[in-house]
């Protein structure tokens, strides 16, 4: 990335010397919203120091101060004597109910699947009380490793009952874009999260050390009238990926 980026963003422009917040965090907020929307990619090397201060006009401090906040949030990374880089982990909001697909393309990156397998079968035990199903029911199951600029990030097995998707092989890239275009976008989910170790398939999958670190994401999701509709499990590697929540105080009480 050149200064010139910045120039492009119009940053200098889009600071406000009279606004109460202090100079430091507005460019925070830019450079935030530049790597947010994919203008700033990742591993991207920022300009010297010296160099944004000039083009916008600031004092060093303000740049060094914007930065470091950035790097304590994990946004960007700093390595010692190569300089200020985008930090290659992903923050995924947990309070929106978005796909894979989108998450990645609006971070300027481009996704991609490999199938393990698409298949039909009987609803497990574990999926039919998921899913609230009969056991033995149909159900499509999609077996994938998700990946971003062709990099592993995830193993994920959705299964969706056969009344929604009677055929797994119509999903090449994304399952939410098929259920929306029959009117079956999920509306709602609920999410569990867990710590686990990386077992030898899952480690070989995702091409990472065995024993290494994983988060385990369950989302079961629903449609407007309280259907289950997906029972996706997912292994998420450790080393990239933060999931965020907003918490609010509970104004009702
Ligand atoms: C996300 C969801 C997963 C969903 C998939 C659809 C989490 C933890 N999981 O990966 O449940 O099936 O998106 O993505 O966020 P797609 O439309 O790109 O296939």
């Amino acid at each position: 990335m050149k200064v010139s980026t910045f120039r492009a963003l119009k940053v200098k422009s889009r600071l406000d010397g009279s606004n109460p917040t202090p100079l430091y965090k507005q460019l925070q907020t830019l450079i935030r919203q530049a790597i947010e929307s994919g203008a700033f990619k990742v591993e991207d090397a920022l300009p010297s120091e010296r160099d944004i201060a000039s083009e916008l006009e600031v004092s060093r401090v303000t740049v060094r101060k914007a930065v470091q906040g950035l790097v304590r949030d994990g946004l960007l990374v700093q390595r010692h004597g190569a300089g200020t880089f985008v930090a290659s982990r992903m923050e995924q909001p947990l309070s929106k109910l978005t796909s894979f697909t989108e998450d990645i393309t609006a971070r300027g990156m481009q996704p991609s699947v490999v199938w393990v397998e698409r298949a039909t079968g009987l609803a497990t035990p574990e999926e039919a009380m998921a899913l609230n199903l009969s056991p033995g029911v149909g159900v499509s199951r999609l077996h994938r490793i998700r990946c971003a600029d062709g990099k592993a990030l995830a193993i994920e097995l959705a299964t969706v009952p056969q009344e929604f998707l009677p055929d797994p092989l119509v999903v090449e890239d994304s399952l939410y874009s098929v259920l929306d275009k029959s009117g079956l976008r999920p509306l709602r989910a609920l999410q569990r999260l867990r710590a686990e170790l990386l077992q030898p398939t899952q480690a070989d999958l995702l091409g990472v050390p065995v024993g290494g670190p994983t988060l385990y994401i369950e989302r079961r999701s629903f449609l407007p009238d309280m259907r289950p509709i997906e029972f996706t499990r997912s292994h998420y590697r450790g080393d990239s990926y933060d999931f965020i929540a907003e918490l609010y105080l509970d104004s009702r009480d």
